[in-house]
């Protein structure tokens, strides 16, 4: 729900900036948060831009705990982006701090607001414009994950739990199957179908993470491209964001998800499926940034497995993209009727065509197998 001026001029008031707003517009295309960009003018005439979102408290049950996970993995990073000579207050995302102490402000009507320094001369793409920023962003992302490998996990609130178990996110789809409350499961029966034939994939991330086949790492859990900035002079990934599902995970959601949203020729929630494929090209080049930026990090068993990642990231999403259709579309945001079905036939179209691709992607990815 969008506020109004007024009211977003009352909340930015909390937060301590340089005079009175000049103008407060909706920003970015996230589906959780409402974002907002907020333009002040200094004392000396130059403009001032700050990031403020409405925390989505819906979703994330725990905006304190969320909150202190963020303060607590900002600090670490600018701490490690200060120790190699980098810029913290533009490396790592900055917190703004209410006027009253907290990283957030909780507003009488029961709202949750905080705010951030803007990243400037920088860029956040919703589609790969060009396939060096999405390399950029492959080695960006594996280097947030190389610096998080001493983050003290147990610190770490669940923001929300199970988030890639996939098996319980098929749990949760078929329940919303069986309870059809819009009754809409008749217009997606090809989709549920699809999501039933794939029933014993979801499994196999999950297991190998309760076997030890692979580590659990402190990961970033929504590493779509849209959620890094790359700098506009250098073209580098320079500051990883959105950081409220930063958690206990495997770097194969982290790589497999990036390659869901930004390895596909089309848009997440395109209607013509024709333009909807897994480009290999893009697929390999973001493997090499990601392997790179890991710096060395991934065993032998998460590189053979990038392709699997990649896969279950998909799926996992479409399974996602239509509980909340089935479900009334509660969770993520939505700008037409049907949009979250068209966005699971996306995440749907992009598995068939990994699955046609599969020896080719195992191939790419085994190349940076050492022994
Ligand atoms: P959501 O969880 O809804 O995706 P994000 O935190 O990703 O929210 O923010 C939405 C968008 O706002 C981002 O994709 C990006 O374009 C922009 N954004 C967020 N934080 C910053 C920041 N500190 N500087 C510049 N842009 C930002
Ligand atoms: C959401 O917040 P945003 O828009 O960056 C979602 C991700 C999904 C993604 C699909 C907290 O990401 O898990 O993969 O949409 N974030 C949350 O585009 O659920
Ligand atoms: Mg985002």
């Amino acid at each position: 729900m969008r506020s109004g001026k007024e009211e977003l001029l009352r909340i930015t008031e909390h937060f301590p900036v340089d005079k009175e707003a000049e103008s407060i517009v909706p920003y970015g295309s996230g589906h959780i948060n409402d974002t907002y960009l907020v333009t002040c003018r200094r004392e000396d005439g130059k403009q001032k831009k700050y990031i403020l979102q409405r925390m989505n408290h819906k979703i994330f049950k725990d905006p304190q705990g969320l909150m202190e996970n963020v303060m607590n993995v900002t600090n670490f990073l600018q701490d490690r982006i200060r120790e190699a000579g980098g810029d913290p207050k533009r490396e790592a995302l900055n917190v703004i701090l209410s006027r009253d102490g907290r990283p957030y402000y909780h507003a009488a009507d029961g709202t949750y607001w905080r705010m951030y320094r803007f990243v400037e001369g920088a860029t956040s793409y919703d589609t790969v414009e060009n396939p060096e920023n999405f390399y950029e962003s492959a080695v960006a992302f594996g280097h947030f994950q190389k610096l998080l490998s001493s983050f003290p996990a147990a610190s770490l609130h669940e923001t929300i739990p199970d988030f890639h178990n996939t098996p319980d996110r098929l749990a949760k789809f078929k329940q919303a199957v069986k309870e059809d409350v819009c009754h809409r499961a008749e217009k997606a029966q090809e989709e549920i179908r699809f999501v039933l034939e794939r029933e014993k994939d979801c499994r196999v991330l999950c297991d190998m993470l309760a076997s030890g086949a692979i580590p659990l790492r402190v990961t970033h859990n929504d590493t779509k491209l849209n959620n890094i900035m790359i700098d506009d002079e250098t073209g580098k990934g320079i500051c990883v964001i959105d950081l409220d599902t930063v958690m206990p995970g495997s770097a194969l959601y982290d790589y497999g998800d990036s390659i869901r949203f930004g390895a596909n020729t089309g848009l997440e929630d395109e209607k013509d499926l024709s333009k909807i494929s897994c480009d290999l090209e893009l697929f390999a080049l973001y493997t090499k940034g990601y392997v790179q930026g890991c710096g060395g990090s991934l065993t032998e068993t998460e590189i053979r497995m990038l392709p699997m990642g990649a896969k279950l990231m998909t799926l996992e999403c479409g399974i996602r993209f239509l509980t909340d259709y089935l479900e009334g579309d509660h969770y993520f945001k939505i700008h037409r009727p049907e949009h979250n079905l068209d966005r699971a036939r996306t995440q749907f179209c992009m598995v068939k065509d990994m699955e046609n691709k599969w020896e080719q992607m195992k191939e790419i990815a085994e190349q940076y197998l050492t022994g």
